[in-house]
C-alpha cells in the first residue's frame, strides 16, 4: 500500500512569523530540540511510515536546507526506487517561483505522474508532531476518497490559523473555512473546532484533476487551504481522518504543533524539557534522525573561579561545555560554551553560542555563533532588550545570527 505513494513536503514557505530566525534560513531548516532541524519531524514520520519516495519542494532561502537533506537525509536505496530529493521551482512557467502551495505542486505534477504512485501525501515541512500515515492511507482507500485531510480538535479560538473542518457522521467533509474569525464549532462543544493539520491524501487522478482546473482558474489563488479544498468539496470525496481517534472521536492528547510564530516555536522547545514530553526523543522505535556533527561528550565543569557549572531541567548537547555557569530549564545545542558565574535561564542556545563570565540570560533565544561578551544581560530590561533586538509577543527576546555586541 505504501509503496503505491508518492510524499510531497512543501518545504518552501517564508517563514516570516519566525522572523529573525528565518532571516537566511527556510522555516524548516529552523534548528529545534537541541539538535533537529524542523523538517526532521516529518521526515522521521515518513521514514518510520514506510514512505520513502519523497519530494521536498523548496523556495526560500533554501541553502542550509539542502545542505541538510544532502548530509543528514541520504539514507535511501535509489536501487530500490527510495529518495528524497530537494526540488527549487524549475522556472518553466511564465511565472517565476512557487505562486503558493498548490502551484508548488502543480510545477511538479509530472515528477508525480511519472512515478506511477496512486496516491500522494502532502506534508508540510513546519510542524512538530509524530505520525503514523499508513492508518490514514487506509482509511483513503476504504472510503474511496479522493481527498483525505488529518484533523485535530483545537480550542475555537485558535480558529483563525488554521483551516476549519466540519464533518458528517460518515467523516465526509462538508465544510471547510480557511482561518476564519467565527468558525463552526463541533456539535454540542461550542468552545472546540475541528482543524485542518495541513496533512493532505490525494488520489493522484482526482489531485491532477482539481490542480489543472485551478491552474486554468483567473479569479482564485493557488493555495491547498484557501482555493483548492472548498473547490472539491462538492464533489463529496473529501474526508477527514481523525488524528489519534481512528474509531470517530478525536483523542485530545495528541501532539501536533505548526511552530509558525516565535511563541509557538519557544513554547513548542519548552514542551521537550517536561519530565514525560508529549512527543518523545527518546523512544527508540521512532527515532528522530538528524545530521550529526562529530563532537566530544557535553561536560559541567568548574570555572577558573571555582564556581561549579551547573545544568538543571535542561537538554545539552554534544561537544557543550558548562564552565562554572549555571543553565536551568533551558535547551544548549552543539558546541555551547558558558563560562564562570553565567546564569542561563529558560533559554534556547543554538550551536556555537559562547556565553561570557557572568552574563545573565533569561526567556531569550540566541541564534547560531553569538558571542556574548561578559556581564551581558539580556530579559531583564524590556525596554533595553526592545532597542537591540527582536521580542516575540509573549516578550521572548531573539538575537538574531551573525549579531556583534
Ligand atoms: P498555513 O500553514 O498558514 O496553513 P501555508 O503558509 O500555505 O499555510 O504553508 C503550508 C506549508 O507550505 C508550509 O510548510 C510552508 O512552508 C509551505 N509553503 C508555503 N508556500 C509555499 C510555496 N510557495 N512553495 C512551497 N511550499 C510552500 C495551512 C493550511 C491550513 C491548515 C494549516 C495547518 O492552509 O488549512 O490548518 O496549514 O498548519
Ligand atoms: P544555518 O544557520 O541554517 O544552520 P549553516 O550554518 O548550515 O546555516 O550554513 C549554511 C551554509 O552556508 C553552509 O553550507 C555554510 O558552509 C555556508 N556558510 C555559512 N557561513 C558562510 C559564510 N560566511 N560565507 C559563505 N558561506 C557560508
Amino acid at each position: 500500500m505504501l509503496e503505491q505513494a508518492i510524499t510531497v513536503i512543501l518545504a518552501g514557505g517564508k517563514g516570516s512569523r519566525l522572523h529573525p530566525l528565518t532571516i537566511d534560513r527556510a522555516k524548516p531548516a529552523v534548528p529545534f530540540g537541541g539538535k533537529y532541524r524542523i523538517i526532521d519531524f516529518t521526515l522521521a514520520n515518513c521514514l518510520h511510515s514506510g514512505l520513502r519516495q519523497i519530494l521536498v519542494l523548496t523556495q526560500y532561502q533554501s541553502h542550509s536546507l539542502h545542505k541538510h537533506l544532502r548530509d543528514g537525509w541520504s539514507i535511501f536505496n535509489p536501487e530500490l526506487g527510495e529518495f528524497i530529493t530537494a526540488i527549487p521551482p524549475q522556472m518553466t512557467q511564465e511565472i517565476g517561483g512557487y505562486q503558493g502551495t498548490a502551484n508548488a505542486v502543480y510545477q511538479n505534477l509530472h515528477l508525480i505522474e511519472r512515478s506511477q504512485a496512486k496516491y500522494v501525501v502532502v506534508l508540510s515541512g513546519d510542524h512538530i508532531y509524530r505520525m503514523d500515515y499508513e492508518p490514514m492511507l487506509r482509511q483513503h482507500i476504504e472510503k474511496g476518497a479522493g481527498l483525505t485531510i488529518a484533523c485535530m480538535e483545537i480550542d475555537a479560538r485558535q480558529s483563525d490559523q488554521f483551516g476549519i473542518v466540519s464533518i458528517d457522521n460518515e467523516l465526509q467533509v462538508t465544510g471547510f473555512e480557511e482561518k476564519p474569525t467565527h468558525p463552526q464549532t463541533l456539535p454540542e462543544q461550542p468552545g472546540r473546532a475541528l482543524a485542518s493539520m495541513g496533512v493532505y491524501i490525494f488520489s493522484v487522478d482526482y489531485l491532477g484533476q482539481g490542480l489543472s482546473e485551478n491552474h486554468n482558474m483567473t479569479d482564485t489563488g493557488h493555495d491547498f487551504g484557501g482555493d483548492i479544498i472548498p473547490q472539491l468539496i462538492p464533489s463529496a470525496k473529501v474526508f477527514a481522518y481523525l488524528f489519534g481517534g481512528a474509531s470517530g472521536r478525536v483523542s485530545r492528547d495528541q501532539y501536533w504543533r505548526d511552530v509558525g510564530t516565535l511563541d509557538s516555536y519557544y513554547q513548542a522547545n519548552m514542551d521537550l524539557l517536561q519530565p514525560m514530553p508529549p512527543i518523545n526523543l527518546y523512544q527508540q522505535d521512532w527515532s528522530i534522525r538528524s545530521y550529526q556533527k562529530q563532537v566530544a561528550p557535553a561536560k559541567m565543569v568548574s570555572g577558573a573561579s571555582g564556581t561549579e557549572g551547573i545544568a538543571i531541567n535542561s537538554i545539552v548537547s554534544g561537544g557543550t561545555i558548562v564552565s562554572g555557569g549555571c543553565v536551568q530549564n533551558s535547551i544548549l545545542f552543539q558546541n555551547v560554551h558558558v563560562l564562570d558565574e553565567a546564569v542561563v535561564e529558560s533559554s534556547i542556545l543554538f550551536d556555537d553560542v559562547e556565553v561570557g563570565p557572568r552574563c545573565q540570560l533569561h526567556h531569550c533565544i540566541i541564534d547560531k555563533g553569538v558571542k556574548l561578551p561578559p556581564n551581558t544581560e539580556i530579559g531583564l530590561n524590556r525596554h533595553l532588550d526592545q532597542q537591540r533586538f527582536t521580542l516575540s509577543d509573549n516578550g521572548i527576546v531573539v538575537v538574531p545570527k551573525g549579531y556583534q555586541f
